[in-house]
């Protein structure tokens, strides 16, 4: 019998699209995208589209896993046999051996025991990030069990922290103009935006907006395909983007091309942000940004007067030291412009905060109390690597990994690697693969993919909501997320009745908080299930608070900040914004090179900024093993422009050595002028498909952003050698 079911893809990706699968027979023999879907409308990104590959792959993890060897990469990746795809697959005997989800639950809840009664609780360190950002194996019965149990809470600041912390200082919500809309603008601004990579569905809207003439201009240090696109390109030294913001307003408010009536209305701090960029002239910006003066002036120019215009703006800014400054100075732009009136005006960065599901409902963070009579503490999960190694009373003893591969994605790979490596940690990972982190696993648990669960999908890009269904049973013995925690906590006693709530309970409860709200009535799950993607959330500008919505008319703008409803403690655009003082930060804004880059203070410098990106084609270290998806990426590069590949005698193909003092990796050099002089890239790829066993990570730092204690990967310095032909490795 053949079905075609409605999913929705739960990838760490801005666009959630609307996916379409395919089913004979109990198998996946298709998948598309849905056409229905207003914003992602029937395509997919080529990693996703090869998804069948992904799901039937040979070296899916089918079984609940026990190691019987050393810890740390080798030979552990487990293939089956070629050419029986979703068949059984066998052990490596000298690493694995195959155990029953009893004997694997029955020993991690006596190891948790055990541990929490020498140590304490907290001891047991819950890790996870975006393997998928449906709402209900994301983050629901994950937490009440960690909660519930008294474990170590996990800051989950690796990507967007120190970008939403500098959204917020500004507009006080993380909402801001809807893709749709962008077919109507007629300057768009891609900052820090790898467009073609990683939010590939605004593209077909920005191209509408371009056939009618409208203009794209992209500011990134490295040339991507998006910048190989626009009609002006300019690469900007990396970390340096409040200035360019602060001197784009220098020559705005200088050449009164403000809105004088929206900043009168609408906004707080104007005379002080007046004073500030006085100090930011294009000349002395040009010094730091390597932009020119005359394209600083024209940029500030064109943006404020070619209307309507609008900004989007990537998480690729706040990677670096200062990155919430950067994106607070830059989303004070569409406020002093007032563009946040126009329709295809504004500013896109994250949209996620339309809406609450419910989540401390299908959280539950007030078991903690239960457990612990106070709060748990709190680890920074970019500071794993000093976690596991320095952290202590309690030390960690136990580590759960589910969505994530911090093998792979954290900074400080090698402290990572040391800390994992320690035989006295009790390590379980739940995985779809046998990634990176599994090579440090005690135990390794088989995990659905969303072909196999149900879920439901918000987006960070769009305001629609879906739910996902499940189209196939579960491979092997795999369990979604929310089934392995419901089994661990009946493992350890916990009575809590919300340990018993199924899957359409919780997304129930999710929906349960919106229906106060007269724009989300009549939206419920049966509804979702049938229906699809007709509903989203948008936000009335009209009635004050911004809510949820179902969009009746598909043309209907939104419009969140048109009429102010800033969502700050003053209710208007925070130019000022007192609480960053108490931060010890400039309240207006200020930019300051960061310590780690060619400007900065930094001792011992080296000479070369590393931009360690993500790859168009992965996400982020997720497919890097699916032979299919690989052929589309090449890895192992070093990009280097020709002056820097001159100096240091490298040609393209040479080996090089990137180096810090933190570690090294081995890469071949490209030079193709995708950077500018004294800056080098390279992506993120999983460690054990590389010379050495290495993650680009081993070359980046803990060191936290300035708001948010985010990630810092993109304030990297390097040295780059060739390595001799010859040479040993
Ligand atoms: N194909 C693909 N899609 C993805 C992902 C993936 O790995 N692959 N990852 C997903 C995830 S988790 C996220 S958070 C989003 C992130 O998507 P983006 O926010 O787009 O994040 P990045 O790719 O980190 O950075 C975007 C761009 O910023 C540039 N950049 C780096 N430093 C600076 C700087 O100092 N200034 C400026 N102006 N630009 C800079 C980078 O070169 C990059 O091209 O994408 C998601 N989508
Ligand atoms: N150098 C460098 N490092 C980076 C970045 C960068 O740009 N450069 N980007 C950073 C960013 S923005 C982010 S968001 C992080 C992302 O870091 P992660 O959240 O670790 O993302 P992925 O690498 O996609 O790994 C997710 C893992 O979850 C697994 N998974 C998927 N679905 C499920 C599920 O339903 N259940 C379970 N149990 N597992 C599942 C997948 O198989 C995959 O191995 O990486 C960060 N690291
Ligand atoms: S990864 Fe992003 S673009 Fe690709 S299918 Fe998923 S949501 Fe769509
Ligand atoms: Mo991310």
């Amino acid at each position: 019998m053949k079905r075609i079911v409605h999913a929705a893809c739960p990838h760490d990706c801005p666009d959630a699209c609307g996916v379409l699968i395919t089913v004979q027979d109990g198998r996946a023999t298709k998948i598309q995208g849905d056409p229905r879907h207003p914003v992602t409308r029937g395509f997919l990104c080529a990693k996703v589209a090869k998804y069948l590959d992904r799901v039937y792959s040979p070296e899916r993890v089918l079984y609940p896993m026990r190691r019987i060897a050393a810890k740390g990469p080798g030979e552990q990746r487990n293939f089956s046999p070629p050419g029986q795809p979703g068949a059984a697959v066998p052990t490596q005997a000298q690493v694995w051996r195959r155990i029953s989800w009893d004997e694997a639950l029955d020993e991690i809840a006596s190891r948790f025991r055990a541990i929490a009664n020498e140590y304490g609780s907290e001891a047991i360190l819950p890790y996870s990030y975006g393997g998928t950002l449906g709402t209900i194996n994301g983050s629901t019965m994950d937490r009440r069990f960690f909660h519930r149990l008294g474990a170590s809470q996990l800051d989950r600041t690796i990507c967007s922290a120190a970008g939403e912390a500098g959204l917020k200082s500004v507009l006080g919500v993380k909402l801001g103009t809807e893709p749709e809309q962008f077919r109507h603008s007629n300057y768009i601004i891609a900052w820090a935006s790898n467009i073609h990579g990683n939010n590939v569905h605004l593209w077909p809207f920005i191209m509408e907006a371009r056939r009618n003439g409208a203009k794209l201009v992209v500011i990134d240090p490295y040339r991507t395909r998006t910048a190989a696109c626009a009609d002006w390109y300019l690469p900007i030294n990396p970390g340096t983007d409040a200035a360019l913001a602060l001197g784009m307003m220098h020559v705005i408010i200088g050449e009164n091309l403000h809105d004088a009536d929206y900043v009168a209305k609408y906004t707080l701090g104007f005379d002080q942000l007046r004073d500030k960029v006085k100090e930011y002239p294009p000349e002395r910006v040009a010094q730091w940004t390597g932009i020119a003066a005359s394209d600083i002036r024209k940029l500030a120019r064109e943006y404020a007067t070619t209307r309507p215009a609008v900004i989007r703006l990537n998480y690729g800014i706040q990677r670096s030291e200062r990155g919430g400054m950067a994106t607070r100075a830059v989303v004070m732009l569409p406020c002093i412009t007032g563009s946040w009136k126009e329709v295809g005006g504004g500013l896109q960065m994250s949209l996620s905060e339309a809406v609450d599901l419910n989540s401390e409902a299908l959280r539950r963070p007030d078991l903690m109390k239960t457990a612990l009579g106070r709060e748990g503490r709190t680890i920074n999960m970019v500071k794993l690597g000093w976690a596991l190694n320095t952290l202590n009373d309690p030390p960690v003893k136990a580590l759960f990994v589910y969505n994530c591969n911090p093998a792979s994605v954290c900074p400080e790979h090698n402290e990572v690697v040391r800390g994992l490596l320690r035989t006295d940690l009790f390590t379980v990972v739940h995985e779809q693969f046998f990634t990176d982190t599994t090579d440090y696993a005690d135990i390794v648990l088989p995990a659905t993919t969303f072909f196999e669960h149900k879920d439901l999908q918000k987006a960070y890009g769009h305001y629609y909501i879906q739910v996902s269904n499940q189209a196939i049973a579960p491979l092997g013995e795999c369990r979604p997320n929310v089934e392995v925690f419901r089994v661990l906590a009946e493992r350890m006693g916990f009575q809590e009745k919300c340990f018993h709530e199924t899957v359409d309970e919780m997304i129930d409860l999710a929906l349960d908080s919106t229906k106060k709200d007269p724009w989300m009535q009549g939206i419920d799950r049966e509804r979702l299930e049938q229906e699809h993607v007709r509903f989203n959330f948008a936000a009335s500008s009209s009635a004050g608070q911004p809510r949820a919505a179902v969009r009746t008319r598909s043309d209907e703008p939104f419009l969140p900040f048109a009429n102010g409803n800033f969502r700050t403690a003053s209710g208007k655009a925070e130019l000022y914004n007192e609480a960053l003082q108490a931060q010890g930060l400039d309240p207006v804004a200020d930019f300051t090179p960061p310590t780690e880059s060619r400007h900065g203070k930094n001792v011992n410098k080296l000479p070369l900024e590393l931009l360690a990106r993500k790859a168009d084609n992965f996400l982020n270290s997720t497919f890097s093993n699916l032979p299919a998806v690989q052929e589309m990426e090449e890895p192992g590069l070093l990009e280097i422009c020709a002056t820097d590949a001159e100096a240091r005698g490298i040609r393209e193909g040479d080996r090089v050595r990137v180096f810090n003092g933190r570690g090294e990796m081995l890469l071949r050099a490209r030079v193709d002028g995708k950077v500018q002089p004294g800056v080098v890239s390279a992506h993120l790829n999983w460690a054990k498909m590389t010379p050495g066993f290495q993650s680009i990570n081993a070359l980046t730092s803990e060191k936290l952003t300035d708001m948010g204690n985010s990630a810092t990967f993109y304030s990297v310095l390097v040295e780059v050698e060739r390595i001799q032909p010859n040479a040993k490795q």
